[in-house]
């Protein structure tokens, strides 16, 4: 049974912290991924290895995956799910492509020219989880962007499985040869967060420039500890999805949607925001047999009846808006008579999905959107994986002589107003070394 919490008529400053999230203690986790990072550097393979057994699914024979694994895993991939990868492949280029900004040039003045061009990053890490469920649509998400945004070299880790001797899942090794990556790694969790920042020599594996994907609290923990060494995309922790729905959505899709996210974690959050008690019911009736039929029933159960999901009543839908703004949900769906209004209010939501038609479930696997997005609340300063999470803007300065001589008063007066006179001599010195008297502006 999902929480019900009444916020009609609660004054406004309470809002903000109406909505309960799970305490994920990221910085309690820190410690153990620190040790397993740290044991990566010190001991290489053998750390990994006793990592392998000791918390995913065995000592892997190889922990490079041979590359003739990659290639049967193509070959004996169900030729429909086939299909359907190279579709959402094909979905996620484009609307991937569509993110990388084009170069600019900034006339300043005459001989004053400022471009600004996008450089992507040499090498990328890229993690995909495995443990309670496996994720070769996350491969896609993390893969496409990156070649999208034309990174060179690409790794990919994921945790040994024991189902198949110790080696990555084939249906992970399967997508990761069709989009033409070779370099996969059975390593799991913090350890492969650490050989990506730091490499690993034995293996071959060269230390990478970003770490992205998303993965469980040791994971988290792990970027965190990484970051300033490479760089990181946002968390992607456990699924959220908030739907805002009025009276005139459909009961029986509402309800399949929370269900379909409370399917990944125990502590993946379910949230319903409705103006209507009546709506709130009839959700409550369609959830029932649901929660009862799926096939994960008992995560599914414990994930709706958790402190972090719940049914909340509000006044309207502008308060609606504002709950959700301030919970900042990783998906936040819009099922109301007037989807764009809702939408205009919107600010804060790692992707949004408009009308009945757009649940997702549509969004995870085909819409051609990103699947990695913001949880628990970073989608408030932070946006999903895309071509831009391997991307750098870099500007190119090039005046010419008159258009650094007629800077050159300008740059000695703050110089001499930061107590930096050299730096206002290194622009003088190309005009015969002439100071103040060079001020033309
Ligand atoms: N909803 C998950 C992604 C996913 N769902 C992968 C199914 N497979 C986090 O956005
Ligand atoms: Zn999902």
């Amino acid at each position: 049974m999902m929480n019900l919490i009444d916020l009609r008529s609660a004054p406004a400053h309470t809002l903000a912290l109406s909505l309960p999230r799970p305490e994920l203690d990221v910085a309690a986790a820190s410690a153990a991924a620190a040790e397993l990072i740290d044991e990566v550097s010190s001991e290489g393979v053998t750390a990994l290895r006793r990592h392998a057994a000791r918390f995913d699914g065995g000592a892997p024979e190889h922990l490079r995956v041979p590359t003739s694994e990659i290639a049967e895993a193509v070959a004996s991939l169900d030729p429909e799910v086939a299909d359907a990868v190279r579709v959402a492949v094909e979905r996620v280029r484009a609307v991937s492509a569509a993110q990388v900004p084009p170069a600019s040039t900034t006339v300043i003045g005459d001989g004053q020219v400022v471009r600004q061009r996008w450089q992507p990053v040499g090498r990328v890490g890229l993690y995909v989880p495995g443990g309670k469920a496996v994720y070769p649509s996350s491969v896609v998400m993390n893969v496409v962007p990156a070649q999208v945004a034309g990174v060179s070299s690409i790794a990919l880790a994921s945790p040994a499985q024991s189902e198949y001797g110790g080696s990555v899942h084939p249906t992970i090794l399967a997508v990761a040869g069709i989009l033409g990556v070779d370099e996969v790694y059975a390593i799991g969790g913090a350890s492969a967060i650490g050989a990506f920042a730091h490499g690993v020599p034995e293996l071959g594996l060269a230390p990478v420039d970003v770490v992205t994907g998303p993965g469980n609290i040791f994971v988290a923990a792990a970027k965190r500890l990484v970051r300033g060494t490479v760089g990181i995309d946002s968390e992607a922790g456990t699924t959220e999805i908030l739907v805002i729905a009025d009276d005139s959505a459909d009961a029986g899709f509402v309800a399949a949607d929370l269900v379909s996210q409370a399917e990944h974690d125990e502590a993946a959050a379910s949230v319903l925001v409705t103006d209507s008690a009546e709506f709130a019911e009839r959700v409550r009736a369609e959830l029932a047999p649901r929660q009862r039929r799926t096939a994960h029933a008992d995560r599914v159960a414990a994930a709706l009846s958790g402190p972090q999901s719940a049914i909340v009543l509000v006044d309207d839908l502008d308060t609606a808006a504002t709950v959700s703004n301030h919970y900042a949900p990783e998906h936040l769906e819009i099922q109301t008579r007037d989807d764009a209004a809702v939408l205009e209010r919107i600010t804060n939501a790692g992707a949004i999905f408009l009308g009945a038609y757009s649940p997702v479930s549509l969004g995870d696997y085909m819409a051609g959107s990103n699947h990695v997005l913001p949880t628990g609340g970073q989608a408030r300063f932070s946006a999903g994986l895309g071509a831009m999470s391997f991307l750098r803007s870099q500007q190119v300065i090039e005046y010419s002589r008159d258009g650094l001589r007629s800077s050159a008063g300008l740059i000695t007066a703050l110089a001499d107003a930061e107590g930096l006179p050299a730096h206002g001599e290194a622009v003088t010195e190309r005009f015969g070394g002439a100071g103040r008297e060079q001020r033309t502006e």
